[in-house]
């Protein structure tokens, strides 16, 4: 685009470099900027030297010593290459699938699959792997490394290929003998940890085990490699979706018959937050949600920002009460389809909501979340979130930790007691409590399928299991076309080894608002509809 080539043909590169920093947004790079000419991070490193920063209008010492911390925080991503060399999910995935279309269209290919930390959906990707089985491996090769995607071609041979797409991410290309195709898919989606761990299963077991097959030792003969399952199997293992596949007691589980029966994306009958463009989305509630429909959604949930939060175009008490209406005429127009009535509203400081209960009983639920003040003290933080979940009109706390991928840390906060209190809070007089509720004012905690959020994150999500909680499954939307990530929250839901009946929002419409309707409110989700 030519507008954009001109942007940045005339924005100094250190402008850009300086926005990577956490912390540091739009504004503050144009104050920085216009005020003190700093275009450039040792310029920015010297200027909070000289305490220059502090003294800008809007900044302070505080603002200062974050920033400082935050250049820290790039340069040593930078170190450990974290930023420079992983890929989102969300980016890689849709690549490797448009390099595997690619290459299935040719007539040479047999079989093909993505394999490594790619097959088994973890949040970050160093680089995509990718294997065939061929008649012609060469003529593969070819037509892998001229993809119009391709960059650089870092190495050509007739068994493993490695280009350099879009300037960024490496892809390498293997093509195996059909024979070992199982064994290879196996060694090579790794982890590496759990291959360690199934070698020495094998060989306790009198196997050996690579890419080319399962051999018995005594005589070397080889028993599996076309398939993955013959391998599991032989071994006397159930087979393992490769998201299980971290060293984290999948083997044990599997071999015990006790591997959980994960969730999969049809098990999921709506959507539970999104933006519409009553705040800061791009499409219309109604687009939205016949692009749910589209998808085989039962229902969404619309959860537009409240007032307080002015980046994103926050609704004000008044537009609230015309946005309910609209979404009553909708449901009134599309047949067998619900639109629940919701909003992501502000944590405050303190960890009240930033509407008041009579504004916040007029949704069908409500997500609560923090976007500011994230530096709080752990403390403070932890009792501002439990604050919020007692709420008996909050249903949901979304993005529970506040990372984002490659950019900010989560922050300061006890899960554990999180999880506790959410477990321990006395069910109030009268008010039935579901199994596997959050609290006895029905909040749950969300995974997010945001790509840059994931968060809960796997490690959290099984824990929460472990608990007996569940959790609820939402894109965070900002257009249509973002409705179809739930696929990475699924597959974090996966890796986190959730079941179905570990999602709320598994249930249908009718049930999810019974149990909505626990809620010591009563009456919601009625007046909507
Ligand atoms: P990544 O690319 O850093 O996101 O992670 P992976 O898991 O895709 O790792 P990668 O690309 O280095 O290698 C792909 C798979 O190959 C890995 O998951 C397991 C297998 N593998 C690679 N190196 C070794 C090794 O030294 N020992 C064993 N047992 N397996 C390996
Ligand atoms: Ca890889
Ligand atoms: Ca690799
Ligand atoms: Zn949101």
């Amino acid at each position: 685009m030519s507008y954009y080539e001109h942007l940045i043909k005339n924005t100094p590169a250190g402008l850009l470099k300086i926005l990577e920093i956490p912390e540091v947004g739009p504004k503050t790079v144009k104050l920085l900027y216009e005020k003190l000419k700093i275009d450039s991070i040792p310029k920015l490193k010297k200027a909070i030297k000289d305490k220059k920063i502090r003294v800008l209008p809007g900044m302070g010492e505080k603002t200062e010593e974050n920033i400082k911390k935050g250049i820290e925080f790039l340069s040593a991503l930078a170190g450990t290459g974290s930023r420079s060399k992983r890929m989102l999910l969300g980016a890689a995935y849709p690549l490797a699938m448009a390099i595997i279309d690619a290459l299935k269209k040719l007539p040479d290919i047999e079989r093909i699959s993505q394999a490594g930390s790619l097959r088994r959906m973890k949040e970050t990707i160093g680089d995509i792997d990718i294997l065939v089985t061929s008649t012609s491996p060469k003529k593969v090769m070819k037509a892998f490394t001229s993809l119009p995607m391709v960059t650089k071609i870092n190495n050509f041979g007739e068994t493993k290929s490695s280009v350099i797409m879009e300037g960024k991410l490496q892809v390498d290309l293997r093509v195996v003998e059909p024979d070992s195709f199982g064994a290879a898919l196996q060694y090579f989606t790794g982890s590496k940890e759990h291959n360690i761990k199934l070698r020495e299963m094998a060989s306790e077991k009198g196997y050996k085990i690579n890419e080319y097959g399962l051999f018995r030792l005594k005589d070397n003969k080889k028993v599996a490699g076309k398939e993955e399952k013959e391998i599991y199997n032989t071994l006397g293992l159930d087979y393992m979706p490769p998201e299980l596949r971290e060293a984290r007691g999948e083997i044990e589980a599997s071999l015990n018959k006790k591997l959980p029966h994960l969730l999969e994306q049809k098990d999921i009958k709506g959507d539970l937050h999104m933006h519409s463009d009553w705040s800061d989305g791009h499409d219309s509630i109604e687009e939205m949600a016949r692009a749910a429909m589209a998808l085989g959604y039962e229902y969404i949930g619309i959860t537009d920002h409240s007032r307080s939060l002015k980046v994103a175009n926050g609704l004000s008490i008044s537009e609230v009460k015309k946005q309910l209406e609209e979404i009553k005429v909708l449901n009134r127009r599309l047949k067998g389809f619900r639109i629940l009535a919701g909003c992501e509203a502000d944590i405050l400081g303190n960890g009240k909501i930033d509407y008041p209960d009579e504004v916040l009983r007029l949704y069908d639920f409500v997500i609560a979340s923090i976007h500011t003040g994230f530096k709080q003290e752990k403390e403070k933080l932890t009792k501002r979130i439990v604050t919020a979940m007692r709420n008996p009109y909050v249903n949901i706390i979304a993005h529970p930790t506040g990372r984002l991928l490659a950019k900010r840390e989560p922050y300061a906060l006890d899960f554990e007691a999180v999880f506790k209190e959410a477990m321990a809070i006395p069910t109030p007089e009268g008010v039935a409590r579901p199994k596997g509720m959050a609290s006895p004012t029905g909040t749950y905690l969300e995974l997010n399928a945001f790509p840059d959020r994931l968060d809960l994150s796997d490690i959290y999500l099984r824990r929460l299991k472990e608990l007996g909680l569940k959790v609820t499954l939402g894109t965070d939307a900002h257009n249509t076309i973002h409705l179809k990530m739930m696929l990475y929250g699924v597959a974090t839901a996966r890796r986190g080894w959730l079941e179905k009946k570990d999602v709320l929002n598994t249930l249908g419409v009718e049930e999810l608002i019974k149990v909505w309707g626990c809620s010591s409110t009563g009456e919601r989700c009625v007046r909507n509809a």
